[in-house]
């Protein structure tokens, strides 16, 4: 595989208006990401995602662009921005900036031009169709309502939005529009940015003729649809191919063989995917699961293209939560998750707060919640009549609030995150849980982020090596036991994800002679025999098999 810059990094994805408000407006802001600087540095990291800062009216935070070469005056000043941009590359890391061209904000002036006239000369810069017998032209659910559709009583048509209705998609089959959105694309990249995560990517490609679902619930229709890699393609001839930089696309449901046609180093598209097949189609943890996905992953794109490696971010809730223990194992399991995906084969990705163990969280009322899609989805649920707190309560674990709680600086007011008041609440536990207790203490899981990303410096094998399971638990629920192989280094790592005290024999090739300990989420003594471990409740180690 041929080696690279961003195959060999760490990203940190920030979600800067929960990050750190440096003038008390209860937002996190660019100014306060700049001098939150160190404390990303110092966790070793090469790349900042910095989630959607363009001018925007906000209903869905920023994923909602009004004008995407201004900033969000909540976020701060084009200055500010340059200001970062300088800072990051001083500290010797990089930028990748959250691009959404599947669709703007209704309040765009391209739409607004759009909506006011069939006409108009950007009418085509959207999708728009005369309804069907009095109705919206198909039966298409969106990922934030109940119908992709919407009329404008002005031009007495409907236009398409996959997401919410102030977010109306763009016509990618119209040239113009592409070309407008590659000169912006590169007018950032000449600011010299060093990459971008492109939003919602699978989703540009829309039918011409838009037939009824046989079932609309199920929204796969609305991604990876024809035309869609002509689309990526040119978008790269464009823009990309011009810049030493990163991309990563937003693709969700698709499968290892339709993700090879985006990162394929062959394709000219992009470089790597989060693909969402865990975070989807796994509310709870499933090792069987997990590790068939992982395979199937690792035997479709391995030395073809590259994969990134995730457990949560701003839409999913807290991976700790959701995937390990927070409650009496917090900090094992944190570190447990985080051997995980930083030894398995991909780019690792880590959301802010998850390397000191930030748990999700549950607000008693709906009204205390901000994301769109969760709100719409409670009044559409008790609009069919439904009781409120059983439609709260089913909602709660995957609303995408539970990751978009205020960081967890110290255990001052709002945990020094605003002097302000909060634009959400926070975590109630951030007495107990904060990055300045991690700092303070050398066992934290912050501590044990930087060991892991520390490694993955000095040792190519967890980015280049070879993946394969040991063959006596591939099919154990509660044990991952696999090896990274490059050249004459292998690893074997062995993770307990369970709240079980494990006894294991090891295969011969792995007796105490053989293996020097790395790393380990729990200080080891080496029990049992010597081709035996014995594993704490979630415990991790990574060895050197020599
Ligand atoms: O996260 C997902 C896949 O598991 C989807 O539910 C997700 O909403 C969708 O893939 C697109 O997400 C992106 O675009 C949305 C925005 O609300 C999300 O925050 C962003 O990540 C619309 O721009």
């Amino acid at each position: 595989m041929n080696k690279v810059w961003w195959k060999e990094a760490v990203v940190y994805q920030v979600y800067w208006r929960s990050f750190y408000d440096s003038n008390g407006d209860g937002y996190g802001d660019l100014e306060g990401l700049i001098r939150k600087l160190d404390y990303i540095q110092d966790l070793g990291v090469d790349i900042i995602w910095l989630n959607p800062v363009f001018e925007s009216p906000d209903l869905d935070n920023g994923y909602d662009i009004s004008d995407y070469e201004a900033i969000m005056p909540k976020a701060g000043t084009m200055e500010t921005w340059e200001k970062l941009l300088f800072e990051v590359h001083a500290r010797g890391m990089k930028l990748i900036m959250d691009l959404v061209v599947n669709h703007t904000s209704n309040r765009h002036p391209w739409f607004i031009e759009s909506k006011s006239s069939r006409e108009n000369p950007k009418r085509d810069w959207y999708i728009w169709r005369d309804g069907k017998e009095g109705k919206a032209p198909n039966n298409w659910r969106s990922y934030f309502s109940p119908s992709t559709w919407e009329w404008d009583e002005t031009t007495e048509q409907y236009y398409f939005h996959s997401f919410a209705v102030e977010q109306p998609d763009l016509n990618w089959e119209n040239e113009e529009m592409r070309k407008e959105i590659y000169r912006m694309m590169r007018a950032w990249l000449d600011k010299g940015i060093d990459g971008f995560r492109l939003d919602a990517i699978a989703l540009l490609a829309k039918p011409e003729q838009f037939d009824d679902a046989d079932h609309p619930e199920d929204i796969r229709y609305l991604t990876n649809r024809p035309g869609l890699h002509v689309f990526l393609q040119e978008m790269n001839k464009q823009t990309l191919r011009d810049y030493d930089i990163v991309t990563v696309g937003e693709a969700a449901f698709v499968s290892p063989e339709e993700g090879l046609k985006y990162v394929a180093e062959d394709r000219g598209e992009l470089n790597m995917l989060f693909h969402f097949e865990v975070c989807d189609e796994m509310p709870t943890w499933d090792m069987l699961r997990f590790k068939e996905i992982q395979r199937r992953w690792y035997k479709g794109l391995w030395g073809k293209g590259s994969n990134s490696q995730f457990l949560n971010n701003h839409d999913h809730t807290r991976q700790v939560t959701r995937y390990g223990n927070d409650g009496q194992y917090r900090v094992e399991s944190a570190k447990m998750l985080a051997t995980m995906l930083h030894t398995l084969p991909g780019i690792p990705y880590i959301y802010q707060g998850e390397e000191i163990g930030m748990t999700g969280v549950k607000f008693e009322s709906i009204d205390q919640y901000d994301d769109i899609a969760m709100k719409n989805r409670y009044a559409e649920e008790v609009g069919k009549g439904r009781d409120a707190d059983e439609v709260l309560r089913s909602l709660q674990p995957l609303s995408r609030d539970n990751s978009r709680t205020p960081m967890q600086w110290n255990d001052s007011p709002n945990a020094g995150f605003t002097t302000g008041t909060p634009w959400i609440n926070i975590n109630p536990n951030y007495k107990e849980i904060n990055a300045e207790l991690d700092l303070e203490h050398p066992n934290s899981v912050y501590r044990y982020y930087q060991k892991l990303i520390a490694l993955r410096k000095k040792n190519e094998v967890m980015v280049y090596g070879e993946f394969e399971e040991l063959p006596e638990w591939m099919d154990s629920e509660r044990l991952y036991v696999y090896t990274r192989s490059l050249g004459g280094t292998t690893w074997l790592i062995v993770l307990n994800h369970s709240e079980d005290r494990i006894l294991i024999t090891l295969p011969v090739d792995y007796n105490a002679d053989s293996r020097k300990l790395l790393l380990a989420n729990y200080s080891v003594e080496e029990a049992g025999s010597e081709d035996q471990l014995e594993l704490k409740p979630f415990e991790a180690r990574i060895y050197e098999i020599s």
